[in-house]
């Protein structure tokens, strides 16, 4: 089908949220408000469509909460898969159904999904050796290992891909991996795990994404995939050693379960099924190929970031290899949100959390749907702050959307409240531009909503805000009232048309406002669509008007010096848990005295300083160690410049063997420590003491 055409059904999904805590803006920011902006620009304009998601349930993040907070796993999605229900609704999300993965209904599609691939041959049946925890009697994958991930050097990586970078990995290739478990070292034992063979299908996807996909996905996904593609994809295990999840449907498979990879974006059909037995729908038809491609549904996942590639790449080659399902129309996803000029944070509590936001600002949603579109991370990674928050609410949504609402009082003032006649309004150049406008503005919102450049699309419905509060300005009809009555009716009838438009377009981005400003006018929200836009007259001369109400109620300093405390007390807080629950790392494995001694610890002086070419997280030393003069490689561009280390004292392990890390042969490892707030500082003896000098 092309791109172009529209197409007779839309399916579309956003990323099905972990059941394992809250929501924060960046989750909204992410998969979830262009998703419902761009359902409800779809559903405005009468297009058949299904709006899928819902808690997804498995996974070892799920676990291991539930081992912390000493509880079962169960226990935890019921909690977490409420919360994130009752906030999406209570904020206005507009899902066909919110379902969730640990339904049985899932667990029957997904394994019937597994048993397809397995019985066209498509799995790799591998025994290999995977890290074990000893102490736990427990095989570690995904989250329940961590290491350092082998592309950016994040040391914080998992067992199956790395947040920072986004790679996909294996736990093998994790550096110094340790068990999110013991803490400890794993060993290594034997395991049999059903695998996707990638590599088989590089390819179809080179194929269908790089070529059929280019110039059509955003930048920042095609790119994403372009990079994985050309480093050439890997088999990946699609079971997993674990008790909670979808059990693998073969005899040979006791304790193993789909990796949550696996079954989480299969819980989009499962959902979808859900759905359509609710409703006496036919679920089919929203996924599987028509006998005519014209009649297939068009695919959009709506998701983050990091997970661009499950979306992309497994999960089309999983619908792929199955052979009777569509494939995804586009994925665009967007970047990553900060906050107030540092990462969203759920370990460091440096978020802000939906269900909270509800609780502290009652009825503005609206609010933070406007200010989220506004600065959404499209293209690149962007910044929410507070104060932000209430320029955008008191200089844009009041001063400028709220402000000409209230400008129609003049209806009250002139007209008792009635829209008046526009004679003449044929002839009135100013009356028709503004009227010719207001079609051109609708177009753009389409031509951008279609792109899913949501922000462009917010700007073009301002703009008609804008024209409206210029016209008005500009024809002064209380200026006019006593000498030209014609002139301020064709004025104030042409003003009406300009917010009657704004109600019917609100309902894709400002839902309660546009109720509020179709409710001014009388107006039932849902008798009106996309087609009536296409009218010169949306409100009759004669129409009643209600008194208009301020739409934007200004948002005070204190009320937002309240929020940055909150964030600063949340911070501290959770530091100060951390701290006491031993915030540091899990302790590794005892080793012997003699272990010890292999050690060549020294000191020594940084002579020469200097960052390493496409490396954005290393610095590379010239470094006199007393014995020699050596270059030592280090994962601290993100802490230090060149300069803040030159000619500084530094203890090192002199005897590591020597690594090529991004083509510099490194000599040795220079000792850092960590702080609380994650920063790094030089590990070195109370004074200077001579190069060399054997660290005991
Ligand atoms: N549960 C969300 C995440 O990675 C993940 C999405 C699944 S969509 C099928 O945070
Ligand atoms: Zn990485």
């Amino acid at each position: 089908m092309n791109e172009n055409t529209i197409p007779k059904r839309y399916t579309i999904t956003s990323a099905l949220p972990y059941a394992n805590g809250p929501l924060h803006i960046g989750h909204i920011a992410g998969a979830y408000l262009p998703a419902d902006t761009y359902v409800r620009y779809l559903r405005l304009r009468g297009r058949e469509v299904v709006y899928i998601c819902g808690s997804d349930e498995h996974g070892a993040a799920i676990t291991l909460r539930a081992k912390k907070e000493e509880t079962s796993p169960q226990a935890i999605v019921d909690k977490y898969h409420n919360q994130i229900k009752e906030a999406f609704v209570q904020f206005g999300f507009t899902f066909d159904i919110y379902h969730r993965t640990s339904a049985p209904l899932h667990h029957e599609t997904a394994q019937w999904f597994f048993r397809q691939l397995n019985d066209k041959g498509e799995f790799v049946v591998q025994t290999s050796e995977q890290y074990y925890d000893e102490e736990y009697d427990q095989f570690l994958a995904d989250r329940y290992i961590t290491g350092e991930c082998p592309n950016c050097h994040n040391p914080n990586a998992y067992g199956d891909q790395c947040e920072k970078c986004g790679t996909a990995l294996s736990p093998l290739e994790l550096i110094n991996p340790l068990s999110t478990l013991s803490g400890k070292a794993p060993i290594l034992r034997e395991t049999k795990h059903w695998y996707l063979p990638l590599d088989k299908y590089q390819p179809w996807l080179e194929e269908w994404l790089l070529e059929g996909k280019k110039g059509k996905w955003k930048k920042n996904v095609y790119g994403q995939c372009k990079s994985w593609l050309e480093a050439g994809l890997l088999p990946r295990s699609m079971t997993r050693d674990l008790d909670w999840g979808v059990p693998v449907p073969l005899e040979d498979a006791e304790g193993k379960v789909l990796y949550v990879w696996l079954d989480a974006p299969i819980g989009y059909i499962s959902a979808t099924k859900e759905w359509a037995r609710q409703h006496g729908k036919d679920w089919e038809i929203y996924w599987k190929k028509q006998e005519n491609p014209e009649d297939d549904s068009r695919l959009i996942h709506f998701v983050g970031k990091d997970n661009i590639v499950f979306h992309c790449i497994i999960f089309p080659s999983i619908l792929h290899a199955e052979g009777s399902f569509i494939l995804p129309d586009n994925v665009p996803a967007n970047e990553f949100l900060n906050l107030e000029g540092d990462k969203l944070s759920t370990s460091r509590n440096w978020a802000v959390w939906l269900h909270e936001y509800l609780e502290d600002f009652p009825g503005k949603q609206d609010v933070l749907r406007y200010v989220l579109l506004s600065i959404g991370p499209e293209s690149k990674d962007s910044e929410f702050t507070w104060k932000d928050f209430q320029e955008r609410n008191n200089s844009e949504l009041a001063n400028i959307l709220g402000n000409l609402v209230n400008r129609l009082k003049l209806l009250h003032k002139y007209y008792g409240g009635l829209v008046p006649v526009a004679n003449g309004l044929a002839d009135d150049a100013e009356a028709q531009l503004v009227l010719k406008q207001i079609k051109v503005h609708k177009d753009n919102i389409a031509e951008n909503l279609e792109n899913f450049r949501f922000r462009d699309a917010l700007m073009e419905y301002m703009n008609i805000a804008r024209l409206g509060n210029k016209y008005l300005t500009d024809e002064e009809p209380w200026k006019k009232w006593k000498t030209d009555p014609e002139h301020v009716g064709r004025t104030l009838y042409t003003a009406t048309q300009v917010v009657a438009a704004l109600g019917i377009l609100g309902k894709i981005f400002l839902p309660d406002a546009a109720e509020k400003i179709l409710d001014f006018f009388f107006l039932d929200s849902k008798s009106l669509s996309w087609d009536d836009l296409q009218k010169d007259e949306l409100v009759s001369s004669g129409s009643p008007t209600k008194q208009p109400e301020m739409l934007f109620p200004k948002i005070e300093d204190d009320i937002i010096q309240q929020q940055l405390d909150k964030l600063e007390a949340n911070k501290k807080a959770k530091e100060g848990v951390e701290v006491s629950e031993s915030k540091v790392a899990p302790a590794k494995e005892a080793i012997t005295f003699d272990d010890f001694m292999k050690l060549d610890l020294r000191n020594g002086v940084i002579l020469e300083a200097a960052t390493v070419p496409k490396a954005d997280k290393l610095l590379q030393f010239k470094v006199d160690t007393g014995l020699d003069v050596r270059t030592i490689v280090s994962g601290v561009a993100e802490h230090f410049k060149p300069e803040d280390l030159l000619g500084k004292q530094v203890t090192l392990v002199a005897n590591l063997a020597p690594r090529k890390i991004r083509g510099v042969v490194s000599q040795g490892m220079i000792l850092f420590a960590e702080d609380a707030d994650g920063k790094l500082h030089l590990v070195n003896p109370e004074y200077d003491v001579m190069k060399g000098s054997v660290v005991k």
